[in-house]
């Protein structure tokens, strides 16, 4: 480009072009930086954006005379200015960045590293923020330094800089290494910059349809329950380190295939009611809960769960019957399946008595534990039916039940190795004392949990060692739905022992000592734990 024009011109030209192409690169790698953190925040902690978080920081650190002013200068349209305010900043950032790396290496560096570490701080110290609410952030600065470094390293070879383009070996000559330095800079600034506009937009979208989903679901409100689950006396026992009884929703285990959690709009939501019926029935949520609301306790427990494992938990639901929305649509004979499917395509295979069993409640559950539905448990709508695992059962952000049979219809889990049908196989957990916790020689509380969902639990016994199994104290339970707790007091030892526990539930069957794996259809064996006493 400069071939033409005079010497003294040129150096004055070439200033100001590399100027600008630096500047561009450090643009597309502060969109690179954001774009990765917008997209990494989706996955692990959406409130992580660093864009937002820095500017809700300003507005907590702007004096209140300064928000008064910008209030009434822009009235309602403020938070957009101090937005735009902000990018503008950050363009301006950027292409300082950019340019001091091409002109005065690491600066540029130190620039990104400077945005990383303020964002981080702004993200950080908000309230609420979760644990790794760091993580977008910081992956967003390394990623942004690593990208302006492989621009302006690109750019210096194009420019010719001493350093970036070998001027002493003959085999390439000085034009053609630049000739494909200008060719990599453009190509990579190009693809950088388009790639980090397509996902840094569609991330923000889907935060901000979170963000909105999230505000529907706080004003929801929904209709008092017509009856409600009565928690007898005796439900819960007071021992150190047991589960509680009923699971909070924040601790409550979570499976899903979902990337990202669906946002379910309720107004929009529909359910559908198709296949071997003689109506099809379609119903909007209001359609649903104006059904009435009544409450079921239930312990849901995941196929994945390993002999002592986590992902078992108990909740107080609000829903509707199944059996009562698939009598209005009028199975025909000859079905023997429910393949219900989620918003996000995700299907499993429920055996349609259990659906339309009148001595089991399956529902369409829309509140756990007295609020709707977290976005993560299936807001607005999921199923939960008694005593099959959840991925058989459970579906989350329900759309569609197809009635139809087992032999024409496959659910996602099936061709995957896990069983078509999966009941849950009773089972009891040991959770205190904890392996790799010593305990003082004495009175011990050994104590857990123990489930039989639909059947119930008639006893849990515990062995120490080789002694022989005792029967544990169990409290009351809600219903043959929930899991019970049991303790038993232990006058433990100095040395290191094994506790073992196994149920019976109230068909009079023990559980079985026989191990198996998760798949195809659940894990089975006594939990066995070490537990060391000290003296
Ligand atoms: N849409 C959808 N629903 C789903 C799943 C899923 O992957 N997608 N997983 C199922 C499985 S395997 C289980 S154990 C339960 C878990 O429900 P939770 O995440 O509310 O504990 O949801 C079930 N419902
Ligand atoms: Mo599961």
């Amino acid at each position: 480009m400069a071939k033409s024009t005079a010497p003294a011109n040129t150096a004055k030209t070439r200033r100001w072009v590399w100027g600008l192409w630096s500047a561009l690169a450090g643009v597309v790698s502060a969109a690179a930086f954001l774009a990765v953190a917008e997209l990494i925040a989706l996955l692990v902690a959406r409130e992580s954006s660093p864009i937002l978080a820095v500017g809700a920081f300003v507005i907590d650190i702007v004096p209140q005379p300064l928000k008064e002013f910008a209030i009434s200068a822009f009235g309602s349209a403020d938070k957009i200015v101090l937005l735009g305010s902000l990018g503008l900043a950050v363009v301006v950032a950027a292409a300082i960045a950019g340019i001091l790396q091409f002109f005065a290496r690491p600066f540029g560096l130190v620039v990104i590293g400077l945005a990383g570490v303020l964002s981080t701080a702004a993200i950080v110290t908000r309230t609420g923020a979760s644990p790794l609410a760091f993580v977008p952030p910081v992956v967003g600065m390394l990623v942004g330094a690593f990208v302006l470094v492989l621009l302006i390293t690109r750019l210096r070879r194009w420019a010719g800089e001493p350093g970036a383009v070998d001027a002493d070996t003959p085999a390439t000559p000085v034009a053609e290494q630049r000739g494909l330095g200008r060719r990599s800079f453009l190509i990579a600034t190009g693809g950088v910059g388009l790639a980090a506009v397509v996902v840094g937009v569609g991330a923000r979208l889907l935060n901000a349809t979170t963000a909105s989903i999230d505000a529907l679901r706080r004003e929801l409100a929904l209709p008092e329950p017509r009856s409600t689950v009565t928690i007898p006396e005796g439900a819960e026992l007071d021992v150190e380190g047991i589960s509680p009884l009923i699971t909070p929703n924040a601790d409550f285990y979570r499976v899903d295939t979902a990337l990202t959690v669906p946002t379910v709009d309720p107004t929009t939501w529909r359910l559908v009611i198709d296949g071997m019926v003689d109506q099809r029935v379609e119903l909007s949520f209001d359609d649903l809960v104006g059904m009435g609301l009544d409450e079921y306790a239930v312990t849901l427990t995941c196929v994945s769960n390993e002999v002592g494992g986590g992902l078992v938990g108990n909740a107080i639901w609000q829903g509707v019957p199944i059996r009562d929305i698939l009598r209005m649509a009028g199975p025909q004979s000859g079905a023997d399946m429910v393949l219900s499917t989620s918003v996000d395509g995700y299907t499993a295979s429920t055996p349609l008595d259990a659906l339309t069993d009148d001595s089991r409640d399956a529902i369409f559950a829309v509140a756990m534990n007295g609020e709707p539905l977290p976005l993560e448990h299936g807001f607005p709508v999921r199923m939960v039916v008694p005593g099959l695992y959840g991925y058989v059962s459970a579906t989350k952000w329900v759309t569609e039940l197809k009635v139809t049979t087992f032999e024409a219809d496959e659910a996602y889990w099936t061709p995957r190795g896990y069983a078509a049908e999966a009941p849950i196989k009773f089972s009891s957990r040991i959770d205190t004392p904890r392996v790799g916790t010593p305990v003082a020689a004495g009175t011990v509380a050994v104590a857990g949990m123990a489930w039989a969902q639909t059947v119930g639990i008639e006893r849990v016994e515990v062995r120490i060692d080789d002694g022989d199994w005792q029967a544990a104290t169990l409290s009351t339970p809600i219903n043959a739905d929930t899991w019970v707790q049991w303790v038993l007091e232990w006058q433990a030892e100095a040395g290191t022992h094994y506790v073992e526990v196994r149920a019976v539930n109230k068909n009079g069957d023990t559980q079985t000592e026989e191990r198996a794996p998760i798949a195809p259809d659940g894990s089975s064996g006594w939990q066995r734990v070490l537990v060391t006493v000290s003296a």
